[in-house]
């Protein structure tokens, strides 16, 4: 799916800022169609922002089902014969979407775009009133799931159930006849890339593609919607640097332009071969974090300030590598990891999916995981198509080499691998260019686990020494080395994706005190030892990269604190020891 972008051919026009904003407790403003009339007693909203604390109003931050927001667009004079598009980057977690009185799309799942065709519903040069309801409701049948009973949402994840536009708004222009889609898969061949190219059209005209490089000169051209450039003495896309081309797609008739959408292009591949994980054909060595988009006052808004900041402190530390853990993140921060060399492992939002463990800590009875009364079929095709939107929405980003369709689920049983194996079959027919896996939970553990099997890598989350083995280090330090010795014996990579110490920043001590900054940073030391001696693994990503905000427990004081940057990034001990280990000179 083709992000909008200005261009020759093509115009967007943004929709952030104020938008009108109420929220309906009682779910009766789609039968009182809400939509058809300025929002009454709205509240002012900024776009993008999780609604639930920009306000001081308990009740909208722990608001659960639809709210309400409404805004007015003029769609630009000089877009007469245009076709007009409605794309909302994200909407948490479903959302149906009015332009005046026409329902124009409907989506299920907060974290990837969708868009609507509404050339038929708007007049160039006149206003429209756009309404779009968002509901945050976790069921068995969303990604993440959860349950809502008595009008209280419970839920099975470790982060704030944050809700609204998260992600800009657009409306933007294209011609009659444009460019739908173009799919890029790259190879390298000693000094020589490849980039074959398929593009799909609507309406009539030629395809041509044109590559240039960083300098902006031609290095290749092609006629025809499918085919092969080759680059003679290619600049690779690589970890730490991320060198970019453009591959202009145009689409022709006769000589005129019709449409042209440019994309960027990094060469480079991406390889498993027995427990090397090769990038360029080199073997890669993932440092870096499991992160959250979460922030204080705009929660899981997307920020360009925060975001920049952030690969900032990722580049200070040394980190290659993040996570998208738990849910697709931003388009823009995967733009940003493609041109600043960063890798990225992207995440479903299936986190959550093991009620086995969650009876132990809500202290509660649950039916089994996958099961016709909890996640049934159904719920498999929503998570199935979750895959499809995540991999159409970023199969072109060259920071990207690793599909994780789901965080720690349930893995030890018949029913486990029965919803997981054709996830992980339709992930590889929908990307044959990169692996794919699931992250693993320590009760899981090798010999147990029967998910891992069905991955290309194995991803691991451990917490020795922090649930497991509390306050002791030297038994940790044992237990880890024993499990990851056997997890070796498996032929794959293993990557760590998981590994850290809730600690309050500021608190520290002489002895080995869990929630001390020491002990986070002994801690990350410890797994540190371990992981050098064991071959196999070639990743860790430290959980996590900054404190983040959670449902209320007894176990987290105002949210999550395993962040080595508090969660207004100051740094915390264990920011200056990673950046000993993976800047050694500095
Ligand atoms: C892991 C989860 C992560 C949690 C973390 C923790 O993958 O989302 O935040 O544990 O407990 O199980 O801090």
């Amino acid at each position: 799916m083709l992000r909008p972008q200005d261009g020759p051919t093509r115009e967007r026009k943004s929709l952030n800022g104020m938008w009108r904003f109420r929220l309906d407790p009682d779910g009766v403003g789609r039968e009182q169609e809400w939509f058809r009339t300025p929002l009454a007693q709205a509240r002012d909203m900024p776009v993008p922002a999780s609604y639930n604390d920009v306000l001081a109003d308990a009740t909208v931050r722990d608001h659960v089902g639809d709210a309400w927001y409404q805004t007015t667009v003029r769609v630009p004079r000089g877009w007469a014969g245009e076709r007009v598009v409605l794309r909302f980057d994200s909407a948490t977690h479903r959302a149906v979407v009015w332009v005046d009185d026409v329902e124009v799309v409907r989506h299920e799942g907060g974290y990837t775009p969708f868009e609507a065709d509404v050339t038929a519903h708007v007049r160039p040069g006149e206003e429209s009133r756009v309404t779009v309801v968002v509901d945050n409701r976790l069921t068995w049948h969303s990604l993440p799931p959860g349950i809502v009973e008595d009008g209280r949402q419970t839920y099975f994840h470790d982060f704030f159930n944050y809700a609204g536009l998260h992600r800009s708004v657009w409306l933007y222009s294209t011609p009659a006849a444009h460019v739908s889609d173009v799919t890029v898969v790259t190879g390298l061949d000693g000094g020589t890339g490849t980039v074959d190219h398929r593009v799909e059209t609507v309406g009539a005209g030629d395809v041509r593609v044109v590559l240039t490089d960083a300098a902006g000169r031609e290095v290749a051209r092609d006629e025809g919607s499918t085919g092969r450039l080759v680059v003679e003495d290619v600049h690779p896309w690589r970890p730490g640097e991320g060198y970019l081309y453009d591959l202009r797609v145009e689409l022709t008739r006769e000589a005129e332009v019709v449409d042209s959408y440019t994309l960027p292009v990094g060469v480079r591949t991406v390889e498993v071969r027995g427990t090397q994980f090769l990038v360029n054909g080199e073997p890669f060595r993932f440092t870096g974090f499991g992160k959250h988009e979460d922030a204080l006052f705009r929660g899981k808004a997307h920020d360009d300030v925060l975001m920049v900041h952030d690969f900032a402190l990722m580049e200070w530390t040394g980190a290659n590598s993040l996570r998208t853990s738990h849910y697709p993140y931003a388009e823009e921060v995967l733009d940003h990891a493609d041109r600043h060399g960063i890798v990225v492992i992207d995440e479903t939002a299936a986190v959550g999916q093991n009620l086995g463990l969650m009876a132990g800590i809500l202290r509660r009875q649950f039916p089994p995981t996958f099961s016709p009364d909890t996640i049934d079929d159904a719920a498999r095709e929503v998570h199935a198509q979750a895959i499809r939107e995540l991999v159409a929405r970023d199969k072109n980003h060259p920071s990207v080499v690793l599909w994780s369709i789901a965080n720690e689920p349930e893995s030890d049983t018949d029913a486990a691998v029965a919803y997981f194996q054709p996830l992980v079959a339709l992930t590889r027919e929908l990307d044959p260019t990169r692996p794919v896996g699931t992250v693993n939970m320590a009760f899981s553990p090798y010999g147990r686990d029967r998910l891992q099997a069905l991955g290309d890598v194995v991803m691991l989350n451990r917490y020795y020494g922090w649930y497991l083995h509390t306050g002791d280090l030297a038994a940790a330090e044992q237990a880890l080395q024993a499990e990851l010795e056997q997890w070796a014996t498996e032929g794959k990579p293993v990557l760590v994706t998981e590994y850290g110490a809730d600690t309050l920043a500021g608190l520290h001590s002489l002895t080995a005190e869990p929630w001390s900054e020491e002990y986070q940073a002994d801690l990350l030391d410890t797994y540190h030892r371990v992981f050098d001696r064991v071959e196999a693994v070639v990743g860790e990503q430290v959980w996590n990269f900054a404190d983040f905000a959670t449902a209320p427990s007894v176990g987290r004081v105002a949210g999550n604190r395993k962040g080595v940057f508090t969660r207004d990034r100051r740094p915390k001990a264990a920011a200056f020891a990673l950046r000993r280990r993976w800047r050694p000179l500095g």
